[in-house]
């Protein structure tokens, strides 16, 4: 396993290699074939519209995650995940209690600037956040003038960002549509909900 990369010191880190390609290849592929995978409506400002990705969530049973005006109720965990989950879990030393699956079908599926931050996920979460399939551009944007630029950052196949301290509170984050031909992505994103 390479070594951690500081994107942003004490709040964001990327591991390159974190699950080996083939590992990761064999996921990225039960995931694709055997999660049910849906497309959210979001309602914003009176409007509704069609997500431009697909997701799904797995986590302990009773675990219930709000966010973009859904409540959302945990699938259960496939066994599958359970490797992956355990060395995530490890390298974090975090426990993590439900992971969000983003489907990225291609360049016309990315996600808007947002921050996790969330009543249910705690004070200074750790969010740790494995892609597998395509490398799509990951952009980390300033809350604040004196946090400088902002920065942008390949995420490859295999890749683990890992989020935590004050990352939440002081950046967005986003994954934007590109223009580029680009094939499927998956990202999950492990979590830890607090019940509020
Ligand atoms: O796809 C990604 O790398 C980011 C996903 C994300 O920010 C989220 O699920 O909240
Ligand atoms: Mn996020």
């Amino acid at each position: 396993m390479v070594k951690p990369i500081e994107i942003v010191a004490n709040e964001c880190h990327l591991i390159p290699e974190f699950a080996t390609p083939s590992s990761g290849y064999r996921l990225l592929e039960q995931l694709t074939s055997t999660v049910n995978w849906e497309q959210e409506v979001i309602r914003l400002f009176d409007k509704t519209h069609n997500s431009p990705r697909l997701s799904a969530w797995f986590g302990e049973a009773g675990t219930v995650y709000k966010y973009s005006g859904i409540t959302r109720v945990a699938l259960e965990w496939p066994e599958y995940l359970d490797e992956i989950r355990h060395q995530i879990e490890a390298f974090t030393e975090q426990d993590f209690n439900s992971v969000l699956l983003n489907y990225y079908r291609g360049g016309s599926d990315g996600m808007g600037k947002h921050s996790d931050d969330e009543e249910e996920l705690g004070r200074n979460p750790v969010i740790a956040s494995l892609s597998l399939g395509a490398t799509r551009r990951f952009i980390l944007h300033p809350k604040f003038a004196a946090l400088g630029k902002s920065i942008s950052v390949n995420l490859p196949h295999g890749s683990l960002m890992v989020m935590s301290g004050n990352c939440q509170k002081n950046w967005k984050h986003s994954v934007p549509k590109t223009k580029t031909p680009v094939g499927p992505r998956i990202n999950l994103t492990f979590r830890k909900i607090y019940s509020c």
